[in-house]
């Protein structure tokens, strides 16, 4: 298992990150109710998805399974790269034009894609390329240069404990699943880890977090079906502090029904971690399904408006043609891509390398 702490080890520096809600005026009633809204979608049956082999440590390189992860939109992206390049003999205007039309309907998104492929062209002006068998190397760096450009880094920062992760995302993207790995990972870097269940809309996802938690040995706290999540937060804000927990992992409700009551209940889960736990270090990580294409970027807009998003998880790579979404969710939305998902398994939850994924996906 690989450490998820690992550039953390000597950073002891206060964490700059504060979690601003947007509406601070009145205070948090544990008794507070909750609106009864639809799940935009229900997610296939939540304990059947864990199963023995999710946390079964394989011994395969973390970049194969990237690689294999990332298969679908290499074979997409990749191929039809190389064969447009192919029937090409020398650098013009319409092969640029016809990258241009991969890397759309690679999920680059349209000002990305105008981007990259502008500076794509500056590039090959500079350095008189005439070959396009060039062009694609070129390509590939000048993706990577503007995605590094984008954010200041991809790690998840949870140094120094205490740390609360507040989990957050619409149904079915892989929230509960996400966490669940999570905390195994951090317990196999010897993390003492506690789960909050703020997910109570289901009873059915209350007890696929237990699952999880029996797995990875982290204890959890839950209230029952249709109790308010703010108050489940709540309480494991002050378990976490009574028993010394390292890292607070919290689920929520993905309830993305409309944007006031997406607001208003993370707001208050916001202000419980501000007023409660201000000393602890804060990741709010957004959850992206990536086979979602479009409609991941579109949540992404939605979740940054509400919420003060520091990164973003981006799940089910290994489903899709549509991992070009990585692109434009760090260059257009600037949101730091910190967790991808290239399988079932537990080892393929992985931490973001801008580097290698983009290098998976073009070799
Ligand atoms: N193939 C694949 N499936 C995933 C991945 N992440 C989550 N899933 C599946 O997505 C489904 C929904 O996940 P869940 O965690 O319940 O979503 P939630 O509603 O956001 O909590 C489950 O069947 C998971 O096994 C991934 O990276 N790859
Ligand atoms: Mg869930």
């Amino acid at each position: 298992m690989f450490n998820w702490f690992k550039k953390d080890k000597n950073k002891n520096e206060e964490y700059n990150h504060t979690l601003e809600s947007q509406n601070t005026d009145g205070d948090f009633e544990a008794e507070d109710e909750i609106e009864s809204l639809e799940a935009v979608d229900e997610a296939a049956d939540p304990i059947a998805s864990v199963e023995e082999n999710d946390i079964d440590i394989d011994s395969g390189g973390l970049l194969e399974r990237l690689k294999k992860g990332l298969s679908k939109t290499r074979k997409d992206m990749s191929n039809k790269i190389e064969d447009i390049i192919s029937g090409y003999k020398g650098v013009d205007d319409e092969l640029f034009n016809d990258l241009e039309d991969v890397l759309v309907s690679a999920d680059v998104g349209v000002n990305p894609t105008m981007m990259i492929i502008d500076r794509l062209r500056e590039r090959v002006r500079e350095e008189r390329v005439s070959d396009p068998k060039e062009v694609k190397g070129l390509l590939k760096d000048e993706i990577k240069k503007l995605m590094l450009e984008s954010v200041p880094n991809n790690e998840l920062d949870l140094m120094p404990h205490p740390s609360v992760l507040l989990v957050v995302g619409v149904n079915g993207v892989g929230k509960t699943t996400t966490i669940g790995k999570l905390a195994y990972g951090f317990k196999e870097n010897g993390k003492k880890v506690l789960i909050a269940a703020g997910d109570t809309f289901r009873a059915a996802a209350i007890e696929q977090l237990e699952e999880w938690s029996n797995r990875a040995g982290a204890e959890i706290i839950s209230h029952t079906e249709g109790s308010d999540p703010a108050a489940v937060i709540f309480d494991g804000i002050q378990a976490a502090k009574a028993r010394k927990a390292d890292i607070l992992i919290c689920d929520t409700a993905g309830r993305l029904h409309n944007k006031s009551n997406l607001m208003n209940e993370l707001n208050k889960i916001f202000r419980i971690v501000e007023r409660e736990y201000g000393e602890a270090t804060k990741e709010v990580l957004l959850v992206l399904d990536a086979t979602t294409g479009q409609n991941a970027i579109n949540q992404a807009k939605v979740f940054k408006e509400v919420a003060n998003i520091t990164g973003v998880a981006l799940t089910k790579l290994d489903g899709t043609a549509k991992g070009g979404v990585a692109i434009a969710l760090q260059t257009e939305l600037k949101l730091p891509i910190k967790i991808i998902g290239v399988g079932e398994k537990v080892e393929d939850l992985q931490p973001f390398d801008t580097d290698s994924f983009i290098d998976a996906i073009f070799e």
